[in-house]
């Protein structure tokens, strides 16, 4: 399938869009597999359906997320953790679809990371009025590989901040298709995403959902 602007707008000045150092958008880079990815995304969430977890603190996370790979990110009343078991279910999170790590994989080959083997990857589903507060990624246990995030279905404003969290955070617009890989000296910088627009997509219908590849073991 080719990149197509009518499925595309944003990719009329396409290819790679610096967002800072270590920071690359490629707009629509996920499209052509959309298909693939969301037949995965079924077999993943029949699997381990979405949750919403609790915060160290005792909040009910809006985002609903669930996990595939050897480990999932997991939060309750203990803290952050990664875990290679599902806490629901007891069970082993579903393994990594071919069709997310062959596109993890040429999403960070593309900005310059080479050899990513993520072995985690979190998915995130935001519906109308959902919200992610700023905050690090910090629980893996090496920063020099990069975290791959892929966006799906209703667009959002993501907040791209920076090494303390008063920085003023900018504003960048993430639809259906946009992958982004943040990496080296933009691995540790503040970032959330604003509360979710009410609005509809064609496939997804109300939701936002993010894949989030890291390497965490
Ligand atoms: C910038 N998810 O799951 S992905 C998360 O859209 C998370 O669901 C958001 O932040 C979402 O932790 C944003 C983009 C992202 C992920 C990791 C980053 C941006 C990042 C790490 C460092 C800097
Ligand atoms: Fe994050």
């Amino acid at each position: 399938m080719t990149l197509n602007l009518f499925e595309c707008p944003s990719a009329v000045a396409t290819g790679q869009e610096p967002l800072a150092p270590g920071a690359v958008l490629l707009r629509c880079f996920a499209l052509a597999d959309e298909s693939a990815l969301l037949a995965a995304l079924g077999d993943v969430t029949a699997a381990a359906p979405f949750r919403h977890m609790a915060t160290p603190g005792g909040f009910r996370m809006s985002v609903a997320m669930t996990n595939c790979g050897q480990f999932g990110w997991v939060t309750d009343r203990t803290g952050y953790r990664y875990d290679a078991l599902d806490p629901e279910s007891g069970r082993p999170w579903p393994r990594m679809p071919d069709s997310f790590l062959r596109l993890a994989g040429r999403a960070a080959t593309e900005a310059g990371f080479r050899q990513f083997e993520p072995d985690s990857c979190l998915v995130n589903r935001y519906e109308a009025g959902t919200r992610l507060s700023l905050h690090q990624d910090k629980n893996e246990r090496d920063f020099d590989a990069p975290i791959v995030s892929v966006s799906l279905g209703v667009p959002a404003v993501f907040l791209f901040g920076g090494a303390a969290r008063a920085d003023r955070p900018a504003k960048v617009p993430l639809a259906h298709g946009d992958v982004v890989v943040w990496g080296g000296p933009a691995r540790l910088r503040y970032h959330g995403v604003m509360p979710l627009k009410k609005s509809h997509h064609p496939l997804l219908g109300n939701q936002r959902i993010n894949l989030t590849f890291r390497k965490a073991g």
